[in-house]
């Protein structure tokens, strides 16, 4: 992207002046994000949206700006959007939708955590999260991606790429086609009925959590999925990336594991927040932590099998090797569900 067409983007939010320099943000699979320098400080992130996979921007944008009416207090940062003299935090050209996130200072990002004080203040950020969001009503939220957890929406997605793969793309995606229908029996059962909906991020992986660089949880980051869902969902996305010591990323399969003490770090952060969820809550939560990266493992082999058509990939192989990371974790995780259970008992009723 030339930067005369960023520099436009930029005037049009109000900022006409200073020396300016962009540099692309690496984290994401979907939007297009660029940090801006302004008279060599870090100050905005510029988005572009992607609007083949977020087909309602205006719906998504409002989401976001409702929420962030509620989210912040004395221990989570409010996030900013910048508005034009239009008043809009949104705003079109001949290339897409735009908007100007407000940089918060000394923030950084982690794909994984560095210690355990990363992995208290994330379960902290996270129970926040949701005590901030409580008083909402769901349903009063655009549904941004419909059925974005479910499992059998998921599944039928995966079955449709199989019926149109090409033969040798399958044969190399063998094993983790067989670990699919392997498991997805016991996926589906998990999802007992009767759940209360909540309004979640539905993106709580690590790299979406802000932080400071003295390690205190700032506030999470990447509204865009904010639509009503079930809380495990965000349990469990923010559980494959905080006790992992590999990122998803990560080709050499015996980095992979879970790390206990992260886990429970996380859980006695969690309890800070002074979030309650419902008795079958959390009883939910420890299959939650194989059901998220299994859907995500699923998603990323769906997507191998379609030709590589949804997520920004590397290499052609990217998306096998992601399914390859998610479905050992699954694995590992499901091999601990009496610790994780245990663990997660301790949650505050
Ligand atoms: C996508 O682009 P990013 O990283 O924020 C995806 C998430 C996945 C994630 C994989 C809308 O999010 O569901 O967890 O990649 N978002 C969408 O890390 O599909
Ligand atoms: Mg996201």
């Amino acid at each position: 992207m030339k930067s005369e067409r960023l520099t436009e983007v930029l005037n049009h939010f109000g900022i006409a002046t200073g020396e300016i320099e962009f540099s692309p943000v690496k984290h994401g699979f979907i939007n297009d994000g660029f940090f801006v320098d302004l008279n060599g400080n870090t100050s905005y992130i510029l988005q572009r949206i992607n609007t083949s996979i977020f087909k309602e921007p205006e719906n998504l944008q409002s989401n976001i700006d409702r929420a962030l009416n509620l989210l912040h207090d004395a221990n989570y940062s409010k996030l900013e959007f910048v508005r034009s003299p239009e008043n809009q935090t949104l705003y079109q050209d001949d290339s897409g939708w735009w908007r100007l996130m407000k940089f918060i200072p000394e923030s950084e990002v982690h794909d994984i955590p560095p210690n355990r004080e990363i992995a208290f203040e994330a379960g902290r950020l996270l129970g926040t999260f949701h005590k901030l969001l409580e008083t909402e009503t769901p349903d009063s939220y655009h549904p941004i991606i419909p059925n974005f957890h479910n499992i059998e929406f998921r599944f039928k997605e995966f079955q449709h790429a199989m019926d149109f793969a090409d033969h040798l793309t399958l044969m190399d995606a063998q094993d983790q086609v067989n670990f699919v229908y392997s498991k997805i029996p016991q996926m589906k059962s998990l999802v007992s009925a009767g759940l209360p909906t909540r309004l979640c991020h539905n993106d709580t992986k690590l790299n979406n959590f802000l932080f400071s660089r003295d390690h205190k949880g700032l506030c999470l980051i990447d509204l865009d999925t904010i639509m009503p869902g079930y809380f495990f969902y965000d349990f469990g996305d923010a559980v494959r990336t905080v006790v992992n010591p590999a990122s998803e990323n990560e080709t050499d399969l015996s980095r992979i594991e879970i790390r206990l003490d992260y886990f429970e770090a996380f859980i006695n952060g969690f309890n800070d927040s002074g979030l309650i969820l419902k008795q079958e809550e959390i009883s939910s939560l420890p299959p939650a932590t194989a059901y998220m990266p299994f859907l995500h493992g699923m998603r990323a082999l769906t997507d191998y099998l379609n030709g590589n058509i949804y997520y920004k990939v590397d290499y052609a192989e990217h998306n096998l090797d992601r399914c390859k990371n998610l479905f050992q974790f699954t694995k590992i995780v499901m091999n601990n569900l009496s610790e994780i259970a245990e663990l997660s008992n301790r949650l505050k009723k």
